[in-house]
This record gives structure tokens, C-alpha cells and sequence, in this order.
């Protein structure tokens, strides 16, 4: 064992138990209508484009709402920021909807051999605005503040992208289903936050056992 191993040996012993933590497994149910799986027209650059795009706002699988931002508010727990990607690809954005810390950097890709222009807001405030002419153009932007991200396209009217800016680090998207499973969340009681682009936000009291699961349910519309 060298000093440095020895020292962070020490450390470990010297630390308090970690808290207990559980996990919390759920679904964001679909409780409106049959979605019908709904198109939207384009109206230029059809060749990158196509002629019709998915309307994606709403999408239902299994009974379970997808792209929805789930997440746990444990007080005093932080994220570290990280560096995510938004890409265009057809004339959509990939992901369409994503969770980040406070300080992280997006990096905005054009995959497209077309003229994008991704204009982000916050409330109805622009955060940045890129045009991006170039396919394989990759741009950064930092990712300031808490709070909702609104992306857009001012070149093409149907695209859109969403990111929650969020301290705590329970987070994540739902996907097929509307399934999620958060691992190590803390043991105690907790606010749990859905948010939806088009529904917006629902709250839950949870409680997260020591060991074990919670389980966890939302509702929309
Ligand atoms: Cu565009």
C-alpha cells in the first residue's frame, strides 16, 4: 500500500456511514384517449425532409407515456455537470427530450445537409440561437440555469426539443412504456416531479425504503 492508498484508506474510515438508499421503480401512465399516431406536413427541404414528419409530442406505448422527465428532489444532492448532444437528423431533433446539471454543455450537431437554425429559449427569454449551415457543424452552449429549455427550429416549424435543467441527480426520461428505475435514491421522504413538454409538471410524496423498492406511479393527461 502506497502513502496515497493508505491516506484514502484512512478516509474511508474515517468517513460516516454512507445513508441507506433504496430504489424507486415505476411508470407514467397513459389515461387519455388512444393516441392515433399523428403527422405533421413539411413544407420545404422534402428531399432531407420527406414529405410528413411523426408528431411526437405525445408518445404512448404500453399504457405508459414516453419522454417524460422523471425526477426525485433530494435537498443538498447535485448533479455534476456533463457534455450532452442534441443532433438533427430528417428534420427532427435526436433526443427529443433530455435531463442535465446546471453547467453542463449541449453540443449541437447538424446531421443534416440542410440550413438548421436552433433557437433556444427560457420562458420566453432566448437563450442562444445557432444557425447552423454546415451538416456535421457541432456547436457548444452552456447550459446556465435550472429550469426548462424550449428548442426550435426557425426553419422548419415542426421540430422541437425539449431539456430539463435540474440540480439533483435522480433524474431521468422515460421510454418504452413510460417505465423508469432510479437506483440509490436516499432513504427518507421525498418530492418526486414529472414533467411533461406538452402536460407539464405532477408531484408525488414518496417515501424510499432503506433497501427495496418504492414504487412509484404518475398519471397524464
Ligand atoms: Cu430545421
Amino acid at each position: 500500500m502506497n502513502a496515497r492508498s493508505a491516506a484514502v484508506a484512512t478516509l474511508l474510515l474515517l468517513a460516516p456511514p454512507l445513508a441507506r438508499a433504496g430504489e424507486v421503480r415505476g411508470q407514467v401512465r397513459w389515461n387519455g384517449a388512444a393516441a392515433a399516431s399523428a403527422t405533421v406536413e413539411t413544407d420545404r427541404d422534402q428531399s432531407v425532409c420527406g414529405q410528413r414528419v411523426a408528431e411526437e409530442s405525445v408518445l404512448v406505448s404500453e399504457g405508459g407515456l414516453e419522454n417524460v422527465v422523471v425526477r426525485i428532489e433530494v435537498p443538498g444532492a447535485r448533479s455534476a455537470p456533463r457534455t450532452l448532444v442534441l443532433d438533427q437528423q430528417g428534420c427532427r431533433y435526436r433526443p427529443r427530450v433530455q435531463a442535465a446539471a446546471p453547467g453542463s454543455t449541449l453540443e449541437l450537431r447538424n446531421g443534416d445537409p440542410v440550413l438548421h437554425n436552433v433557437h433556444g429559449y427560457a420562458g420566453a427569454a432566448t437563450a442562444f440561437n445557432v444557425p447552423m449551415p454546415t451538416p456535421g457543424g457541432r456547436t457548444p452552449r452552456q447550459l446556465a440555469r435550472p429550469g426548462v429549455i424550449r428548442i426550435a427550429c426557425d426553419v422548419h416549424g415542426w421540430m422541437s426539443a425539449s431539456i430539463l435543467v435540474t440540480d439533483t441527480p435522480h433524474v431521468l426520461v422515460t421510454g418504452k412504456g413510460g417505465r423508469f428505475e432510479l437506483k440509490d435514491v436516499p432513504a427518507g421522504t421525498w418530492q418526486a416531479v414529472a414533467w411533461h413538454e406538452k402536460y407539464g409538471e405532477k408531484r408525488l410524496v414518496i417515501e424510499v425504503p432503506s433497501a427495496g423498492a418504492a414504487t412509484l406511479t404518475f398519471s397524464y393527461p
